[in-house]
C-alpha cells in the first residue's frame, strides 16, 4: 500500500484546491488528443478532432474534459484507497471502453504540463511536481488495475 506523507498529503490539497476542473480539464484532455492522435480513437463520436484548432474549440473535448479531471476529486479525497474507489472505472476503460492503458500515463504527462503552464515555477515547484508525480503514478495504476 502506497504510504503517505503529512506533508505529501498537505501538497496534493494545496494544489488540488487551486486547481478548477473545468478550466484545466478541458485543456489537458484537448493536449493529449493533440500530442497523442491516436487517443482520438476513442472519442470518434466527438465530432470535428481534425486539427488541434478543431479539438481546442470542440465543445465534447471541453465537456469531456472537466468529466476526466473532476473525476480525479475523489482520488485526492480518498488518498488511502484510490485503487479501491477506481475499481469500477478501471472496469470500464477496461471492459467496456477498451483504452489501451499506457494512454493513462500519457494523459497524467498532459496534465501536469497544463498545470506548470498554468501555476509557472513560484507555484508548480519541482517539489510539487514530485508529490503530484506520485499521485498521478497511483491515480494510473489503479486505473491500470482491473486489465488482464
Ligand atoms: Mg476516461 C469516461 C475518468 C483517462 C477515455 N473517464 C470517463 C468517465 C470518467 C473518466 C469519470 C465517465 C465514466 C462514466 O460515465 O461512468 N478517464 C478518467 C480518468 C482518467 C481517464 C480519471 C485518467 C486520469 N479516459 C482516459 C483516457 C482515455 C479515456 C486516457 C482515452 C485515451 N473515458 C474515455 C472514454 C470515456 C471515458 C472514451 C467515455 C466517454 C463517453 O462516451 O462519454
Amino acid at each position: 500500500m502506497v504510504h503517505w506523507t503529512d506533508h505529501e498529503r498537505h501538497v496534493i490539497a494545496d494544489i488540488w484546491g487551486k486547481v478548477n476542473p473545468d478550466e484545466i480539464g478541458p485543456q489537458a484532455l484537448a493536449r493529449l488528443l493533440v500530442v497523442y492522435p491516436w487517443t482520438q480513437r476513442y472519442f470518434a463520436s466527438f465530432g470535428n478532432l481534425s486539427n488541434a484548432a478543431a479539438i481546442l474549440g470542440n465543445p465534447k473535448v471541453a465537456a469531456h474534459g472537466k468529466v476526466v479531471v473532476g473525476g480525479l476529486d475523489k482520488a485526492v479525497k480518498n488518498l488511502d484507497n484510490v485503487k479501491g474507489i477506481y475499481t469500477k472505472l478501471s472496469e470500464l476503460h477496461s471492459e467496456t471502453l477498451h483504452v489501451d492503458p499506457d494512454n493513462f500515463k500519457h494523459l497524467a504527462e498532459c496534465l501536469t504540463i497544463t498545470l506548470a503552464t498554468k501555476f509557472g515555477p513560484s507555484v508548480f515547484t519541482a517539489e510539487v511536481n514530485e508529490v503530484w508525480q506520485k499521485f498521478l503514478n497511483v491515480v494510473v495504476a489503479a486505473l491500470s488495475k482491473q486489465y488482464h
